[in-house]
């Protein structure tokens, strides 16, 4: 998974990450920031780690999420603000979700920018970026099927259908329509993810800030947003920067629950619709992540292609059962295993195993 930060220059998306980030970067604010910085961040597990007391395997690996921090969206109408505009939103495209960033504290980093704090116009006019820089991929791509349509080249067939669905997408920009509300079958959906519709994709918003957030926050706005919540990332990145043993005191005097890791990941994962699901043995206890209601040969296929490929069934379990009897052999004499088909919905904290004949 793939969760890429977006917001506008000196929102606080590098603080962000490294509020949430394992090693923090060096950063220097009000400097240009040119590269995207990429990041693991753990999902810390303490089912995962229940099932690790039981092997004690050569190999623990918690399930990650790949974070992204690119740089801001320049808020310029200039040429140059509108091609450096253009480059970051296309790299931003290849994301699996988005978590927008808004600058909620007053900040005269950018001088040509509204020092005054004002999240929901922000988030406004991110969403109308998005919008538009789906409509303009949408529109030029549907101009070139009109053509070759029109001049009956040896795709028009093929092309027609293609351009039917852009159709459909365009119908939605225009009435100012989430593209998530969409309902299409799955040959289409194929279709349609090529172009990397930001509107299509989960999009969560975090306020960056000391206040809370109302819960009706993003209520209204042209896109759904799957949940907002609020992070005084400056507090988060400090605490992050501390050892270990130093931070329960300091999350105790700021009132915070838990890590900025932590809570960052509970919020992808439900937002986003995410669950994982585990392997387990003495070489390797694992935790692999996949979307609700995926089937078990997708989850297959995130262990490895082959898998996938040569699916002939899952063995599979919830590992609570697993922690129950207390080991493999246990739990095989219990007859706890049971074999699944490809279509099987995985369940979070299910423990499966692919039988293949790859
Ligand atoms: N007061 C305050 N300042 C913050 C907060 N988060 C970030 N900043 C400051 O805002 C500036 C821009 O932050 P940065 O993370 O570089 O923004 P980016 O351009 O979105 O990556 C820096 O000077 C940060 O120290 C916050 O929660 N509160
Ligand atoms: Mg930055």
């Amino acid at each position: 998974m793939r969760i890429a930060l977006l917001g506008l220059q000196g929102s606080g998306k590098t603080t962000v990450f490294n509020a949430v980030a394992e090693t923090p970067i060096d950063t220097q604010p009000g400097v240009l920031q040119t590269e995207t910085h990429v990041q693991v961040v753990k999902v810390h597990d303490p089912r995962l780690e229940a099932c690790r007391d039981i092997f004690e395997p050569k190999k623990y690996t918690p399930a990650g999420l790949e974070v992204w921090d690119p740089p801001g969206l320049p808020p310029g109408t200039t040429e140059g603000d509108r091609e450096r505009r253009g480059r970051i939103l296309s790299k931003l495209r290849d994301a699996d979700a988005y978590v927008i960033v808004l600058r909620d504290f007053r900040s005269d980093l950018y001088p040509y920018e509204r020092p005054e704090r004002d999240p929901k116009a922000d988030l406004d006019r991110l969403i109308d970026e998005m919008v538009t820089s789906d409509f303009i991929i949408a529109e030029k791509r549907a101009e070139k099927l009109r053509d070759s349509v029109l001049k009956k080249t040896k795709t028009a067939d093929e092309d027609k259908t293609e351009l039917s669905v852009l159709e459909r997408c365009l119908e939605c920009f225009e009435a100012g329509k989430d593209l998530a509300e969409l309902e299409i079958d799955d040959l289409t959906e194929k279709r349609i993810r090529s172009y990397q519709f930001f509107t299509r994709k989960p999009m969560l918003v975090l306020v960056n800030g000391p206040d809370e957030v109302p819960a009706d926050f993003a209520d209204g706005t042209a896109i759904r947003m799957r949940s907002v919540t609020s992070m005084d990332a400056q507090i988060d990145a400090e605490l992050n920067a501390m050892d270990a043993e130093d931070r329960p005191a300091f999350m105790e005097e700021f009132g915070i629950e838990a890590t900025a890791a932590d809570r960052f990941v509970r919020d992808v994962y439900s937002g986003v619709g995410l669950l994982s699901f585990f392997t387990v043995g003495e070489d390797e206890v694992r935790a692999w992540t996949i979307r609700a209601g995926e089937s078990a040969v997708i989850a297959a296929g995130k262990i490895h292609t082959d898998l996938a490929r040569g699916f002939v069934r899952a063995e599979v379990f919830p590992h609570e059962d697993l922690l129950a009897a207390g080991g493999m052999r246990e739990l095989k004499a219990k007859n706890g295993i049971r074999l699944e088909p490809k279509d099987y919905v995985v369940k979070d904290g299910d423990v499966v195993h692919i039988r293949s004949a790859v």
